[in-house]
């Protein structure tokens, strides 16, 4: 017959693009107040915008591994970012994809230890990567360094993937993976002297005294008294000395005489001022709070053109129609809620993750999707959308009926939540816990053995720890049933207690 003689349609490719660190609270598509962020906006413009994505572990290594496996952290073993080295033999779903006849690529950041496996194509930077003529490594396993600004650069590099470096007979799945927003936040060159005329507001609960939540009182992120003045803020100045000056020289040192000149140039006023005015208690809190802003808005702005010149590449190859391009980040972060920079923590900042996609079509969902998703669910999702049969062992679930614009009414009512890497840098204890659409229980164990319980509806801020309060009997009881349901769900040995540690 002649349908049996017509060409399949066409399959998908998927343009996955992540960030490091990027919150949802400096997207103009999710948040208007700091900052205008025009080409993500276009993506979730045209596109959806999940409201309630969040992560499995907020930390960079333990978020991918979660990512590209499907699992939680307890099936992936990948616990953190300082002991752990990810094992490239196990499954994960770009290898799947690869087996169903797709082309696979990773270019950027990586961070498992171990190098890619399962790619036809791979290129990523050591570790955290630099911001200035970085090093990649290469599938031969050289180090080369790469003259220029590293988002500029991976993007560069994930375009000539796209165009010269791929079998165009194949569908293909390409990770771009970038460096920013990460720490130490150093803006390209062009964009140093944007923002400067901003002044950003301070977040409502930015001195938090974090009463009746000891594992949030003794961390080490606090912008105030952690955040270092040289490394992170830029005030280097002769016979000034700060715990992460010799770090930050070797970063700044990376860049090209005329850029390191434009730079000194830039900060040298900023600097005679900031040391002339010797700032004390709050004044010199905001002060460092702005900088901050300043600086991540900076790195933000390069990010966003990127990923405007992925769009526009894919539109003038007439692939958008048959692309889906997802944009998130490998968790939140704190923009100064309680007081804070960097993740880790279980509280809505960095257990959320920004997801905002662009569907091509035959997918019709359009604007929000507020079912409750979680960066295990991307694996599926692709692999159902390449019409791939999911195997049994991921943890995740397929959104495809929801970009479908289907809400199928047995959607999860809980995601799951687990956090290892302690004692660590900024002392994040470790902790699990579940969320629902209203609730959020949380266990801080180990050297530590403190619930914490949120009604996110009265308290989004999460400042008032009422575990334990009368009238909260009946939805600890439940939200400690399914927290266990979960937990055995996932077979996490770590069950209400530190039995890991005993292991
Ligand atoms: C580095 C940063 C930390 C950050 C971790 C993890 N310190 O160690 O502030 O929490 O990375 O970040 S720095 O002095 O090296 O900048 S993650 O996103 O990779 O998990
Ligand atoms: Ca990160």
């Amino acid at each position: 017959s002649l349908a049996a003689c017509m060409p399949a349609s066409k399959p998908y490719n998927i343009v996955y693009i992540m960030t490091d660190d990027h919150t949802a609270q400096m997207m103009s598509c999710y948040d208007n107040r700091y900052i205008e962020t025009p080409n993500l906006d276009r993506i979730a413009n045209d596109g959806v915008r999940f409201v309630n994505s969040f992560v499995a572990n907020s930390l960079s290594g333990p978020s991918r591994a979660c990512m590209f496996t499907g699992k939680h952290t307890c099936g992936n073993k990948f616990y953190d970012n300082t002991t752990c080295v990810f094992d490239g033999s196990q499954q994960t779903f770009p290898k799947i994809l690869r087996e169903n006849g797709y082309q696979t690529a990773v270019i950027g950041k990586w961070h498992l230890e171990s190098l890619p496996t399962g790619f036809d194509y791979w290129e990523v930077v050591p570790g955290q990567g630099d911001y200035f003529n970085p090093d990649f490594i290469t599938m031969n396993n050289d180090t080369v360094v790469r003259k220029g600004y590293i988002t500029n650069l991976i993007t560069d590099m994930s375009i000539d993937w796209m165009e010269n470096r791929r079998n165009k007979e194949k569908p293909f799945c390409l990770f771009i993976h970038h460096k920013a927003i990460h720490r130490n936040w150093l803006p390209e060159i062009k964009n140093l002297a944007l923002y400067e005329d901003k002044t950003f507001p301070l977040p409502d609960n930015f001195y938090d005294d974090y009463k009746g939540r000891p594992a949030a009182a003794s961390q080490e992120m606090s912008i105030f008294k952690d955040m270092d003045l040289i490394y992170d803020l830029k005030m280097l100045k002769e016979g000034k000395d700060s715990p992460l000056k010799e770090r930050y020289l070797s970063y700044i040192e990376r860049m090209d005489a005329d850029d390191r000149k434009a730079f000194d140039t830039f900060y040298a006023p900023i600097i005679e001022d900031f040391y002339k005015r010797d700032l004390k208690g709050k004044e010199l809190a905001e002060w460092k709070y702005q900088r901050y802003m300043r600086d991540y808005a900076k790195v933000v702005k390069s990010l966003d053109d990127n990923v405007g010149r992925v769009l526009d590449y894919l539109k003038e190859k007439d692939m958008l129609d048959n692309t889906l391009v997802v944009y998130t980040s490998d968790q939140g972060f704190y923009m100064g809620e309680h007081g804070w920079f960097d993740k880790r923590f279980m509280y809505e900042e960095s257990m959320h993750t920004p997801l905002i996609m662009h569907l091509p079509k035959g997918l019709d969902a359009r604007g929000d999707i507020t079912e409750l998703v979680q960066n295990i669910d991307y694996g599926p999702t692709i692999l159902d959308l390449a019409g791939i049969s999911l195997p049994e062992d991921m943890h995740g679930i397929s959104m495809l009926p929801l970009l479908k614009g289907e809400h199928p009414v047995n959607w999860r009512k809980a995601l799951y939540y687990h956090f290892y890497e302690y004692p660590a840098e900024h002392m994040v204890k470790r902790h699990y816990g579940v969320r629902t659409e209203r609730y959020k229980l949380i266990h801080f164990y180990n050297d530590i053995d403190v619930w914490e319980l949120y009604d996110l509806k009265n308290d989004p801020a999460e400042m008032y720890n009422i575990y334990g309060q009368p009238g909260t009997e009946e939805v600890t009881a439940e939200l400690k049933t399914t927290l266990l349901d979960l937990q055995q769900q996932y077979n996490d040995p770590v069950r209400f207690g530190p039995e890991r540690d005993k292991e």
